[in-house]
């Protein structure tokens, strides 16, 4: 594998898992694959999971780690390439990126959308310009449309959880003080297509995804609808993709609340995490005993051990 932004980075995904599992079983069998490797991590967003999980899974394999919040420790990044730089800007990214090559084997970065220029976050312009100027493989650790080691984390925890091989699964936008990215939806929406469940999207009009990654999916505008039957409910905020980062205080309906839950077929409550307690979900479905937020978190360490040791050159 060369880099890791995107399920299209992956060839076989039945793979992926089954080295993922055996990852979960035996942590520390692959210690040798990352002796004297280094993985840089660096962060232009606050991080906690991300943050912590691929930093434990570099050490399972024996990796070092150094970790730069660079929004915040680094010099500012010019990205335009001939820009005259005499303005607040103090390095450009060419340099950047060729440098923290050189002190490492795999980077992991960070970079969430902007929600202020469609065509910019959508075209991964800050990721694309790094990654050109990097030496080395590159993991994404949120990009501004994407966020696969979440995504892979997700789809190991319903494979562990899935009662039958074709459980229903739903992406329900839910309220939110703050306009969020498309990052995570979009990211789930894509490999939930590449399985065989039978994936569904419910949002309020005027939030549906962009088609580039919602193709042949079914949207409800009606969430008790597309609840009836779930086996998973994975519930996420998102701005609009179509008046671009806007966001709404209305559909407060949308929340989950355990009478929600019960339209379903007792499904498991999945987030992401971070998440507004009593905004997104209430208090009883978080609390209760249907919830894997915990769990996918747990699972977000083998997602980037096994990321991490293909990267590497891992055959398996
Ligand atoms: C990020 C997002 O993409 O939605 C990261 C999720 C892994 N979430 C947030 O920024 C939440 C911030 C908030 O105000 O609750």
């Amino acid at each position: 594998m060369k880099n890791f932004i995107s399920l299209n980075d992956v060839n076989y995904l039945d793979q992926l898992k089954n080295l993922a599992l055996h990852v979960k079983q035996n942590p520390f069998a692959y210690k040798k694959y990352g002796k004297n490797k280094t993985l840089g991590l660096l962060f232009f967003n606050p991080s906690l999971r991300t943050r912590l999980s691929t930093q434990k899974a570099a050490f399972n394999i024996g990796m070092n780690v150094m970790v730069m919040n660079i929004d915040k420790d680094g010099w500012a990044l010019e990205m335009e390439d001939g820009t005259v730089m005499n303005q607040g800007k103090q390095e450009h990214i060419k340099e950047a990126a060729a440098v923290i090559s050189q002190y490492c084997d795999v980077i992991g970065v960070r970079t969430f959308a902007g929600l202020t220029n469609k065509e910019e976050d959508y075209s991964e312009t800050f990721l694309n310009k790094f990654m050109k100027h990097s030496l080395v493989p590159v993991v994404s650790l949120e990009s501004a449309t994407l966020h696969p080691l979440q995504s892979f984390a997700d789809y190991l925890t319903i494979e562990e959880h899935k009662k039958t091989n074709k459980p229903k699964v739903v992406l329900t936008w839910a309220p939110h003080p703050k306009a969020l990215p498309q990052a995570v939806p979009n990211s789930f929406a894509q490999w939930m297509r590449a399985t065989d469940y039978e994936f569904v999207i419910a949002n309020p009009k005027g939030f549906d995804l962009s088609e580039k990654f919602t193709e042949n999916v079914t949207v409800y505008h009606n969430q008790d609808e597309a609840l009836k039957n779930a086996d998973f409910v994975y519930a996420k905020n998102w701005s609009a993709y179509d008046t671009y980062g806007k966001t709404t205080a209305q559909f407060k309906h949308w929340k989950i609340t355990s009478e929600k839950m019960q339209l379903s077929n007792q499904a498991k409550f999945m987030h992401c995490l971070p998440i507004r307690r009593n905004v997104v979900v209430a208090d009883s479905v978080l609390d209760g005993d249907s919830s894997l937020v915990i769990q996918q978190a747990n699972n977000r360490t083998f997602a980037a051990q096994t990321v991490l040791l293909k990267l590497l050159g891992y055959e398996n």
